[in-house]
């Protein structure tokens, strides 16, 4: 029945399913907890201009309802919000597994078809959050066990991973790939490849980390042996004996591709009408050049997996059919005013390929800064008799709000010499101190712009 009546409601276009997607610590449980809370506040439409539906005066009001899937977690928006609104005002916990949410939107019909017949209606928006880690899972689909590792051996070519990865390395020289099965050799191999994970992300920031579940495992798999392998170096595919340490490590390669993986992207992705692609260009910046390749290079690969249209990978496996993809520069409140266009045409640059290929394939696309908590204010400053632009707010790391000119975002990326130390400084800054949370929406930069590309057409 909820199945048949799902149908009817997607065939009204009275449903959407809102892909969040973006890498670890981009943005995405801000942006959700925030476009929970413009929408639970749409009513008072001062703070969201470019949302029509709340512009027009035709939105009736926004609820939070018992999402459909409930064996899954709920996204838990009281948590995040009372985080966000506490006093002092804290970001949310980073996620460690899936929840959904799903909104109802009831708004008065301009359709000349159904306005008689029912002149209110009803748009249910679900949405999932979930670990970004997991994203990089998506490209393994398409890989073997030989090709995924030999990628893994290119990378480890280049520092900081060849570095990071030495002890890792020299314990894979301590053992032939095509000897006999040992436990205790794939545990250890493994707990080193991990912590080679683990010091990629902690010490740069680096994204492209696969398996996603070694670094952020959710609660269902800590400990489980499908989480005890990794790349070797020196295989051979006619190698094939069985028992081996290799033909082990792949099984369970496999294995983890075609349980938990492909499960996951089936269950939870497969039904997406639309997708939101957030991204953190600024502290790619900040990070340096190996950072910003490394982001580049993991989100595109992301992005390929995608593949809009026919012939993509999660369209051939699941049915997968996106209308319109955002692809947003998040965190834009980290620049001045003026910076947001070169922001933009930064992101837009730096996934060409994925946009060039969504708009061929007919997907309907926008690219925009945005900010889904504006934690900072414009504000001028004289500097050398000049009068410069700059932000305020109170730094992640202090209690005293500061001025400060963060540097200009370039609309090109800057060549490997051109990223000098100290060239970028764009600051993590604090959630602000709101007087009255239940007044009105979030501040914000643009999430309404966000809003009306993504839903607007629905009502
Ligand atoms: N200034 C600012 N910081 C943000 C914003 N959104 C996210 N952040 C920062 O980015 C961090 C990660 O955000 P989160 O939503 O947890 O990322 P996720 O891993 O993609 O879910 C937060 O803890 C904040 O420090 C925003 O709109 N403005
Ligand atoms: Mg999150």
């Amino acid at each position: 029945m909820n199945e048949w009546l799902s149908r009817i409601n997607r065939t009204l276009d009275k449903e959407v399913k809102l892909a969040v997607t973006g890498l670890s610590r981009s943005g995405k449980t801000v942006f959700i907890t925030s476009l929970v809370h413009q929408l639970l506040h749409g009513t008072e439409t001062s703070h969201l201009p470019f949302f029509q539906i709340a512009n027009s005066g035709r939105l009736r009001g926004t609820k939070a309802m018992p999402q459909p899937d409930l064996h899954i977690p709920s996204f838990r928006y009281d948590q995040a919000i009372e985080q966000l609104c506490g006093e002092p005002p804290r970001w949310p916990e980073p996620t460690s597994g899936i929840s959904e949410l799903r909104l109802a939107i009831r708004y008065i019909s301009n359709n000349p078809l159904t306005k008689h017949i029912s002149p209110v209606s009803t748009l249910y928006v679900d949405i999932i959050d979930y670990p970004g880690e997991w994203l990089l899972d998506l490209p393994l689909l398409e890989l073997t066990y030989e090709q995924w590792s030999q990628q893994i051996v290119e990378l480890c070519k280049q520092e900081p991973r060849l570095s990071l990865s030495e002890k890792w390395r020299a314990f894979l020289d301590t053992f032939n790939p095509s000897d006999n099965v040992n436990e205790t050799i794939i545990r250890e191999a493994s707990v080193l490849y991990t912590d080679f994970l683990h010091k990629c992300k902690n010490k740069y920031g680096l994204n492209l980390l696969q398996p996603g579940r070694f670094t952020m495992p959710g609660d269902d798999l800590k400990g489980a042996p499908v989480l005890e392998f990794c790349p070797l170096f020196n295989i051979h595919e006619n190698d094939d004996e069985n028992n081996t340490i290799y033909t082990e490590m792949k099984k369970r390669y496999e294995y983890y591709k075609e349980y938990i993986v492909k499960k996951f992207y089936k269950e939870h992705f497969s039904s997406f009408d639309r997708q939101i692609i957030l991204a953190d260009v600024l502290k790619a910046f900040n990070k340096g050049h190996p950072t910003f390749i490394d982001m580049r290079d993991s989100l595109n690969m992301v992005l390929k997996s995608f593949q809009y249209g026919k012939s993509g990978l999660l369209n051939k496996l699941f049915g997968l059919k996106i209308d319109k993809i955002l692809f947003a520069a998040t965190k834009a409140d980290h620049v001045t005013p003026e910076q947001l266009p070169n922001l933009e045409t930064f992101l837009q640059n730096m996934l060409a390929n994925t946009h060039n290929h969504a708009t061929f394939e007919g997907v309907d696309t926008q690219t925009l800064a945005l900010a889904s908590v504006k934690c900072t204010q414009a504000a001028h400053a004289t500097y050398q008799g000049q009068r410069i632009s700059c932000i305020k707010g109170v730094p992640i790391e202090s209690n005293k709000p500061i001025a400060l000119f963060p540097g200009e975002v370039p609309v090109k990326t800057p060549l490997p010499e051109e990223w000098i130390k100290d060239r970028f400084h764009f600051l993590d800054f604090k959630p602000p101190r709101l007087a009255n949370i239940h007044g009105s929406g979030l501040p914000h930069i643009r999430l309404d712009r966000a809003l009306e590309f993504l839903l607007g057409d629905k009502f």
